[in-house]
C-alpha cells in the first residue's frame, strides 16, 4: 500500500468497505489541472483489495493524459468497486447508490461513466443520487453508450497507424486480429470488415466471436493463441495488461493498436515493442473516443458533427505522435506523454494542488 501510494504522483484516493456486500470501493482523483477528474466506474473481482485500488490509481492516472491529448477539459480520475463475487440485482443496486452518495460527495470535482461491468442503465442508476455521471441512457436525458464512439475512435487510429507503417491508410486484405469481441471489438470488428480488412476475432465467451463469425464472417482464432496470431495489426480490446515482456516476443504483428486501457503492463513495454519494430498505438490515446463522446456530448453540449470531427481527430493526432516519436528517437509512449504533459503544463496550477509528476 505505501509503495502504491508513493509510486503514483495523483492527488487523492478515497476508499470506502461496504460491509454488507464484502465489496471495497475506490475513487481515485490523478489531476484536477485542466478540470474535474473525470474517469469511469469499473466493477470487477481482483485478488486483493490493493490490486482494486492500484488499478483504479491507474487508470486514473491513464485518464489525466486521455483528457489532455484529446483537447478535452477535464482532469483523470476512476473508480473501482473491487466485488467479492458475481452480485444479486439489489446488492449491485444498492452498492451503486452507495457509489453515487460518495461521487457526490466530491461536490463534482470527479465526474463519473461506464467503464468495464457498467453501463448507461447503471449511471441511470447513479443518477438518482448524483448529478455527476456522464452516459446515462438517451431515455433518461444521457447521450447513451459511448462503446461504439470508441471503437469508432479506434478505427481511425488504426488506418493512421497502419498508413504510418506501410506508407498506405489501406486496410484492404489488412489481417487485423480484434481480441474481445465486447461493447468496443464487436462494432470495431464490423468497421474493419466493411473496410475490406481480413478481420481474426478473439473473446473469452464462444457466443460473442459466433455471433461475429455468423454476421460478418470473420476467423475465429482461441484467446489462449491470440497473441501469437500473424498479422499486421493486433487490437487489444478487451482487458489491459495484455502487452508483458513475455507477450512482446511472442507477436507476429507490425502494429499494436486496440482499444483496452493500460494494455501494457508497464509504460517501459513501449521500448520492447518498439525495439522489436513493432508500432505502437499509445491506449490513452487511441481510446479516447469514449471520453469525446461522453464529455463532447454531455459536458461541451457538441452536436454529432462536432463528436465525429473529435474521432477523426484521433488518426491526426497518432500521425503527430509518430512523427514526433521517430524525429527524437523514442516510443510512441514517451511522445505520446510528452504531447500530453506539455498541454497540462501549459495550464495554470491549481493552488495547493500536488506538482505534476512524471
Ligand atoms: C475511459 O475513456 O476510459 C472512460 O472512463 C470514459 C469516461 C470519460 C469521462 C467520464 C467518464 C468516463
Amino acid at each position: 500500500m505505501e509503495n502504491v501510494l508513493r509510486d503514483w504522483g495523483g492527488e487523492f484516493a478515497l476508499t470506502a468497505y461496504d460491509e454488507p456486500s464484502g465489496a471495497y470501493m475506490f475513487i481515485a482523483i490523478h489531476s484536477t489541472r485542466l478540470g474535474p477528474g473525470a474517469g469511469g466506474t469499473r466493477m470487477k473481482t481482483y485478488a486483493t483489495p490493493a490490486d482494486g485500488l492500484l488499478d483504479a490509481m491507474r487508470l486514473a492516472e491513464a485518464m489525466t493524459l486521455k483528457m489532455a491529448v484529446a483537447g478535452l477539459p477535464m482532469g483523470g480520475g476512476k473508480s473501482v468497486i473491487a466485488v467479492p463475487g458475481d452480485l444479486d440485482p439489489e446488492t449491485r443496486r444498492r452498492l451503486l447508490l452507495r457509489h453515487a452518495h460518495n461521487v457526490h460527495m466530491l461536490g463534482g470535482n470527479y465526474r463519473t461513466g461506464p467503464d468495464m461491468n457498467t453501463n448507461s442503465a447503471d449511471m441511470d442508476t447513479l443518477n438518482e443520487v448524483t448529478p455527476f455521471a456522464f452516459g446515462r441512457s438517451v431515455d433518461n436525458g444521457g447521450s447513451g453508450s459511448s462503446a461504439p464512439d470508441t471503437a469508432v475512435g479506434c478505427f481511425h487510429g488504426i488506418v493512421a497507424s497502419v498508413a504510418h507503417a506501410y506508407g498506405d491508410p489501406d486496410l484492404t486484405g489488412k489481417r487485423v486480429l480484434v481480441q474481445g469481441a465486447g461493447a468496443v471489438g464487436a462494432p470495431l470488428a464490423e468497421m474493419l470488415v466493411k473496410a475490406g480488412a481480413h478481420v481474426i476475432v478473439s473473446d473469452v465467451t464462444l457466443e460473442r466471436v459466433e455471433a461475429l463469425y455468423d454476421t460478418l464472417g470473420v476467423e475465429v482464432v482461441a484467446p489462449a493463441t491470440d497473441i501469437e496470431t500473424e498479422c499486421d495489426v493486433f487490437a487489444p480490446c478487451a482487458t489491459g495488461g495484455v502487452l508483458t515482456p513475455e507477450t512482446i516476443p511472442r507477436l507476429r504483428c507490425r502494429v499494436v493498436a486496440g482499444a483496452a486501457n493500460n494494455a501494457l503492463s508497464d509504460p517501459s513495454d513501449a521500448d520492447l515493442l518498439r525495439e522489436a519494430g513493432i508500432l505502437y498505438a499509445p491506449d490513452f490515446v487511441i481510446n479516447g473516443g469514449g471520453a469525446i463522446h461522453l464529455i463532447g456530448y454531455e459536458a461541451l453540449g457538441w452536436s454529432q458533427e462536432q463528436v465525429e470531427r473529435g474521432l477523426t481527430g484521433i488518426g491526426e493526432t497518432l500521425t503527430e505522435i509518430y512523427q514526433a516519436a521517430d524525429a527524437a528517437g523514442v516510443s510512441t509512449e514517451t511522445a505520446a506523454e510528452r504531447l500530453a504533459y506539455a498541454r497540462l503544463e501549459a495550464a495554470p496550477p491549481k493552488p495547493g494542488a500536488p506538482a505534476l509528476r512524471h
